[in-house]
């Protein structure tokens, strides 16, 4: 049941108010909004991402956020909504959102698992996957965060479709999938920093998940992420823990952080919302607004330390 208390920012949506919002926020600020059409769902339906810009030159650096891999972790579309809206209200007001702005394009995909998500509302509350069928197996859906072409489907992944991890058949074999990893390759020149926004465990990850070995920029990634975590705590008082994927939480192959840093984008992270479990995924509507605001600053945070090197 949804309930009528608050702003538009401060409730979940489904995806065709989800659709309808990107479309009048880019019409309403066409100064600073794009949409751009990446790709579509198993089921065909449009996967768009908008593209945010300062009103200053363009800047040759780009950082990428996309939310709702996962279908049921309802606060992270709703994470990536709130951030555009709130980025474009902070703009010339708030120094740091200015100077991210007018830095970086950022890009941002506000719903990834399309079909999952309408599933959530609709039939399952706790579906995962995305809907895709294959034949051979009666069971629906790809895990899309097990899909991509990172160590895929080594341990921490399954090749059964009726499993939560399934990998799929073949790696980018999800349309989902890889209309992000083809979008990706295009900007990756360009592209200095990758989020990707999941719940919930109140993490923040990086490589690698796919296996034990360290990142090449480990300890600079490390320092990085116990910043922005300090700085959480500090504001906010909630606690986030940081760290590679594969020691963190459990091994994971096919994860889009990983196939992210691989593909060559050193800043790569996997951000775990609220909470550590009384809700999970069930989180209520009230909470959507502190989340979302203890992250941005981890956000800034990191995108601050990308931009000055
Ligand atoms: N967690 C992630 C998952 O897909 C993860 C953890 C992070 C896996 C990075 C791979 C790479 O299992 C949730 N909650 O989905
Ligand atoms: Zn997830």
């Amino acid at each position: 049941p949804r309930s009528f208390k608050g702003s538009f920012y401060e409730q979940y949506h489904p995806l065709e108010e989800i659709y309808f919002w990107i479309n009048k926020i880019s019409h309403e600020h066409p100064d600073m909004l794009e949409i751009i059409l990446i790709g579509s769902s198993f089921e065909k339906r449009p996967l768009y991402v908008l593209k945010l810009t300062g009103r200053r030159n363009s800047p040759r650096r780009a950082m990428w956020i996309d939310c709702g891999i996962h279908s049921r972790e309802w606060i992270s579309p709703a994470f990536c909504i709130w951030f555009v809206q709130n980025a474009i209200d902070s703009y010339n007001k708030n120094p740091e959102i200015t100077q991210m702005l007018d830095n970086m394009e950022i890009y941002v995909l506000p719903v990834m698992n399309a079909d999952g998500y309408v599933y959530t509302w609709t039939t399952r509350r706790m579906w995962r996957k995305n809907r895709s069928r294959y034949e051979g197996s009666n069971c629906i859906g790809t895990d899309l965060n097990r899909n991509f072409d990172a160590g895929w489907c080594t341990k921490g992944a399954s090749h059964n479709p009726c499993d939560h991890t399934y990998c799929g058949p073949y790696p980018e074999s999800e349309p989902e999938v890889s209309a992000v990893a083809k979008f990706l390759r295009e900007k990756k020149d360009s592209m200095k920093l990758y989020f990707t926004i999941h719940s919930y465990g109140q993490m923040l990850l990086f490589p690698y998940s796919y296996s034990y070995n360290q990142a090449p920029n480990h300890d600079e990634l490390q320092h990085l992420a116990d910043e922005a975590t300090q700085q959480i705590r500090r504001y906010y008082r909630t606690r986030y823990i940081s760290g590679p994927g594969a020691t963190t939480i459990y091994l994971a192959p096919g994860g889009s952080d990983d196939w992210a840093y691989d593909l060559g984008i050193k800043y790569s992270f996997t951000i775990e919302l609220r909470d550590t479990g009384s809700y999970g995924f069930l989180l209520p509507p009230q909470l959507i607004q502190p989340t979302c605001l203890e992250v941005l600053t981890a956000i800034k945070t990191i995108t601050r330390h990308v931009i000055k090197n």
